[in-house]
């Protein structure tokens, strides 16, 4: 039976190249988000004898849209899901917290910290039941460390290095592998969807160096979720090379 990848985020950046790769090593796919003309794009390209693709138009804010979408699935998908990439995220804004604009700050913290959870809590019984599987939650060195302007957003990723650490805790019994991938700067729609459609603001923010591409941490993703079954490869920070913590980035004139 097919192995079914579930990517959240899977019609741009970290999720779209994921769910490319995969397909490429022998993985059927869940994908959802939710513009529905990219799934639909995306399902076109990838679908072929050895690879489903299942997509699920959904907000990962909305508990019960999660839940419906996932129940929504046949049950031979559901019960063959091996990997859960927790990918879908944002950053909205960039600025001092007294200035925040309290939207904002609930996109963030729906998106990236509940709506983690609701999927979770919708797809990890299917792992349990199988007692193995692999959930890979995308975090950030925004996780690790703070920078100016980011304070919702860190504590977004804060809470999610901590889910991380706590899921395995909780779900060692059932032989399910927890990884946190933590990533400094890469070019995809990150600063287009955090500067609110401003390119120019968005360009900026890769000037002068090299930073990581969607590539980069699909690669990652298929090499920890790769490794034999005795193996877990916990927590990776993964940065562009000029990049040397949150707050210093090395950039040519
Ligand atoms: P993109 O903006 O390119 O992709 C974000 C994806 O998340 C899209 O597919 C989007 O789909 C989906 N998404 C956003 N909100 C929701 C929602 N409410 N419900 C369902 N899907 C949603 O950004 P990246 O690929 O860069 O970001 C992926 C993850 O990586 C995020 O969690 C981000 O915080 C994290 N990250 C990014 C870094 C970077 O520098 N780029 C560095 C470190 C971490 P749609 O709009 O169709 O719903
Ligand atoms: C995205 C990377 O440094 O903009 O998580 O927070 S950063």
């Amino acid at each position: 039976m097919d192995k079914f990848a579930f990517i959240t985020g899977a019609t741009s950046g970290f999720g779209e190249a994921t769910a490319r790769l995969l397909a490429n090593n022998r993985y059927s796919l869940v994908l959802m988000a939710r513009r529905n003309d990219r799934l639909e794009v995306l399902k076109r390209e990838l679908e072929s004898e050895e690879c489903k693709v299942y997509t699920l138009q959904t907000d990962v804010r909305e508990e019960a849209a999660v839940i419906a979408a996932v129940e929504s699935l046949p049950k031979e998908v559901k019960s063959n899901i091996h990997i859960l990439v927790n990918n879908a995220g944002l950053a909205v804004g960039r600025g001092p917290i007294e200035s925040g604009i309290t939207d904002d700050w609930e996109r963030m913290i729906d998106t990236n910290v509940k709506g983690l959870l609701y999927v979770t809590k919708a797809v990890v019984p299917f792992l349990i039941q199988n007692k193995s599987g692999h959930i890979v939650n995308i975090a950030s060195i925004a996780g690790k460390e703070v920078y100016p302007g980011g304070n919702v957003y860190c504590a977004t990723k804060h809470a999610v290095d901590a889910l991380s650490r706590s899921m395995r805790i909780d779900l060692v019994q059932y032989g399910i592998k927890v990884t946190n991938i933590a990533p400094g700067a890469a070019e995809t729609e990150f600063s287009i969807v955090r500067f609110k459609g401003n390119e120019e603001t968005a360009n900026s923010v890769y000037d002068g160096y090299n930073p990581l591409i969607a590539q980069d941490i699909a690669e990652t993703i298929l090499f920890v979720v790769s490794r034999p079954a005795h193996v877990t490869i916990n927590d990776l920070t993964i940065m562009p090379t000029a990049q040397a913590s949150a707050t210093v980035l090395w950039k040519e004139n």
